[in-house]
């Protein structure tokens, strides 16, 4: 195996024994080779697209195959596999619409368009199709970095499709994206499809978000119970709203009372799940403290997409965790949806019952739901604020906590930034500082947390209403500093979307991704002023400077 997508990668270079993530070698090569046979049904539906030819089944399992190798989504080999098979039946179904639509196939096809292999060539054929078979490491690097923006992508499609909202030109660019990964590009070329991948990010959050608030209102201001009630719960982890109103749903009036975790918390701050008296809090913190949390949860978890953190076999709760959408784990029940996209929950919920409530690890409250319409609500405060010298500045600091001990810079940084200053954040880097007491600036909270990584997209709208509130050229003459802690491809394509949007000057960290290559990494450092992070208080100086 050999994967370097995440910034937790072995060394900082590359996982080549066993991902730090818990990915076996053989479940990493099986994810090699469904991204190989991924990209060659993109070359089709590329074909299709320029042809008006809609080729749902490819988008559809095209985004649904990304998602799955996602860092800490699915470490099921098995369901891994079916997917691979699957996806010689989707790709002939892609070619077979082209031919039947009169659409001249190309002389010469990629490899990974034409080959079809048995279970047991899987293999041995996975280890020459990964990673490492482009030679050149900045063409190598570049297509990495879109293939990482696109698995990024794909989440949010995905989130937004399970709503019933789609943008096909999310999807044309998706298959542009992933076919031209299979053919002879030039570094200059690639660098145009990065910077392009950007701007469809920015897409594909607008959608997420016009498909979140559509169905669920705008996040409010609220207040979430950190502590826990007595009676039998289910935690509910990852990212799909749809599955969380689903569950909700169905533990309407069963005694069952439901738990968020980790990035799954801004479900409190959406008027639709409010009305249920059963949703009762937050528990724990982001989603590498898991082996700790789950365990004194005591009560069946449900993880809906990543971040999953495998158990060790004598883990008490590896029995009770359930996984549905693209996550998977061996040994963990997946709930599939029935013909008509509809899951069925009631396992979970009788399972619940015969365990105990949740123990008690924190108690108090958590304030958030500052996604774009509260603070625009807010904006004549804000902007005042600004305007009278009482805010200094906003510090973006959005983006994933990880386990490295060097993550916590983050939680130093929030703690010695000046008190005239706001942090705005998303993700579940936020869990950093979130239980800190960094007080308020005239009714303002110091920490003012969008949401989900997605909702990194309500930052960008925050920026640039304010950008046209103080009657602005350029986004960068704000007062706005952004130190973003990234993990794994969606923060890639958040990244992306805040350099397409103009964003200069981000600092990243704890590292920069080991797939950049010296060269591209230049590129992103001499045309976007791109950075890493040193020390707390030097880095605050510069910021503040
Ligand atoms: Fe975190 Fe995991 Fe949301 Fe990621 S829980 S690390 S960027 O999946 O998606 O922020
Ligand atoms: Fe290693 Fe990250 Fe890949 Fe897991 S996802 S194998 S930790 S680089």
């Amino acid at each position: 195996m050999f994967c370097y997508q995440c910034q937790e990668t072995a060394k900082g270079t590359g996982c080549t024994i066993a991902g730090v993530c818990g990915k076996k070698d053989d479940v990493a090569n099986m994810q090699d080779l469904l991204i190989y046979v991924t990209r060659g049904i993109s070359v089709y539906a590329n074909l299709a697209r320029k042809n008006d030819i809609v080729p749902e089944n490819a988008d559809k399992f095209v985004f649904d195959a990304l998602f799955t190798t996602i860092t800490n989504a699915n470490f099921d080999k098995e369901a891994i596999v079916a997917k691979i098979k699957k996806a010689f039946t989707v790709r002939e179904e892609a070619k077979n619409l082209l031919i039947s639509r009169g659409v001249e196939l190309p002389a010469k096809l990629h490899s990974s368009a034409t080959w079809v292999g048995q279970e047991d060539e899987f293999e041995r054929k996975s280890q020459l199709v990964g990673v490492l078979s482009i030679e050149n490491e900045d063409i190598r690097s570049l297509k990495e970095l879109l293939t990482y923006g696109l698995k990024g992508m794909a989440a949010y499609a995905e989130h937004a499709f399970n709503l019933g909202y789609t943008d096909y030109s999310v999807f044309e660019f998706m298959h542009r994206g992933l076919a031209a990964t299979t053919e002879d590009k030039s570094v200059d070329e690639l660098v145009g499809l990065v910077l392009e991948c950007g701007k469809f990010g920015v897409s594909v959050m607008a959608l997420l978000d016009k498909a979140n608030t559509e169905s669920y209102g705008s996040p409010e201001i609220t207040s979430v119970n950190i502590g826990v009630r007595n009676n039998p719960a289910i935690l509910i982890s990852g990212h799909d709203l749809k599955d969380m109103e689903a569950l909700l749903e169905q533990t309407k009036g069963t005694g069952v009372d439901v738990y968020t975790h980790s990035e799954m918390l801004p479900a409190h701050y959406y008027p639709a799940f409010k009305k249920y008296e059963h949703f009762y809090g937050n528990y724990g913190n982001a989603w590498w403290k898991q082996k700790e949390e789950f365990e004194t949860f005591n009560g069946p978890i449900l993880f809906t997409t990543n971040c999953i953190v495998p158990p060790s076999k004598n883990a008490g709760y590896a029995d009770r965790i359930y996984t549905t959408g693209a996550s998977g784990l061996p040994g963990a029940k997946h709930i599939n949806p029935d013909a008509n996209g509809k899951k069925d929950f009631s396992e979970i919920i009788e399972h619940a019952k015969k365990c105990s409530a949740p123990t008690e690890i924190e108690t108090g409250a958590i304030v958030g739901g500052f996604a774009h319409n509260q603070v625009l609500a807010l904006a004549d405060k804000v902007v005042d604020a600004v305007k009278s010298g009482v805010i200094k500045k906003f510090f973006v600091m959005a983006g994933c906590d990880g386990r490295m001990k060097d993550r916590d810079y983050y939680t130093e940084f929030a703690d010695q930034l000046p008190k005239d200053t706001v942090i705005l954040t998303a993700g579940c880097a936020k869990y950093r500082y979130n239980k800190l007491e960094l007080g308020d600036i005239g009714g303002i909270p110091r920490v003012l947390d969008a949401g989900q990584c997605n909702d990194s997209y309500s930052l960008a709208v925050i920026a640039l209403k304010l950008k046209e509130v103080f009657e602005l050229n350029d986004i960068n003459e704000l007062p706005i500093a952004y130190n973003i802690a990234w993990y794994e491809q969606k923060a890639v394509i958040v990244l992306l979307a805040l350099l397409s949007l103009g964003v200069k000057n981000i600092h990243l960290g704890p590292t920069l991704p080991a797939f950049l290559s010296p060269n591209v990494a230049n590129v992103l450092v001499e045309n976007f002023g791109i950075a890493g992070i040193s020390e707390v208080e030097k880095d605050i100086a510069m910021f503040m400077a």
